[in-house]
C-alpha cells in the first residue's frame, strides 16, 4: 500500500476496502485524453495537469462519463496543489448535481490528496467528476491522480 492509499484510507476510515480504479488516465501519464474543459484551460505537463482559470467565472475541468451502480458508495479523490487561485470547487454530476460545486482549498507547497465519499442516487448509471467547476475566482492550480473507486 503506497503513501497515497494510506492517506485516503486514514481519511475515509481505516477499515474501508475499495474496488478497482474506475477512472481512465487518472494519472495523466502521457496526455489529457478523456478529459474536458470549458472556460478554464488544462495543459499536460509531464504527468500532471496545469490548470488556469484566467477570468474566473463559470467553467469546468472534468472527466467523461464513468459507469457506476445506483445505490453504491464511491470514493472520489485527487491530488491538487495551489498555484495562484485562492480556492477551488469540486463537483459530481449525473444529469443533475450529485454534489454541487463545493469549495475546498489546498496548499501551495506540496500536492495534497482531497477525497469525498458519496452514494449514487437511484436511476443513475454514470457520473462525471469535476476537480474544478464554477470556481468563480481567477488563478492557477495543478492536479494529478484523479480516482474513483467503489467502497466495498
Ligand atoms: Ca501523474
Amino acid at each position: 500500500m503506497g503513501a497515497i492509499q494510506q492517506l485516503i484510507s486514514s481519511f475515509a476510515g481505516a477499515t474501508d476496502i475499495y474496488g478497482p480504479e474506475l477512472v481512465t488516465n487518472g494519472g495523466f501519464d502521457s496526455d489529457l485524453s478523456g478529459y474536458f474543459n470549458t472556460n478554464y484551460t488544462i495543459t499536460w505537463n509531464s504527468g500532471i495537469v496545469d490548470f488556469d482559470a484566467p477570468n474566473g467565472g463559470n467553467g469546468f475541468f472534468r472527466t467523461g462519463q464513468v459507469p457506476v451502480d445506483a445505490g453504491s458508495e464511491y470514493l472520489f479523490s485527487f491530488k491538487a496543489k495551489r498555484g495562484t487561485v485562492p480556492s477551488l470547487k469540486y463537483s459530481i454530476w449525473s444529469d443533475g448535481d450529485i454534489i454541487g460545486p463545493t469549495p475546498y482549498t489546498v496548499g501551495t507547497s506540496d500536492f495534497e490528496t482531497f477525497s469525498v465519499q458519496f452514494t449514487v442516487p437511484a436511476g443513475k448509471t454514470w457520473v462525471m467528476l469535476y476537480p474544478a467547476r464554477d470556481i468563480l475566482v481567477a488563478g492557477t492550480a495543478f492536479f494529478d491522480d484523479l480516482s474513483l473507486k467503489e467502497v466495498l
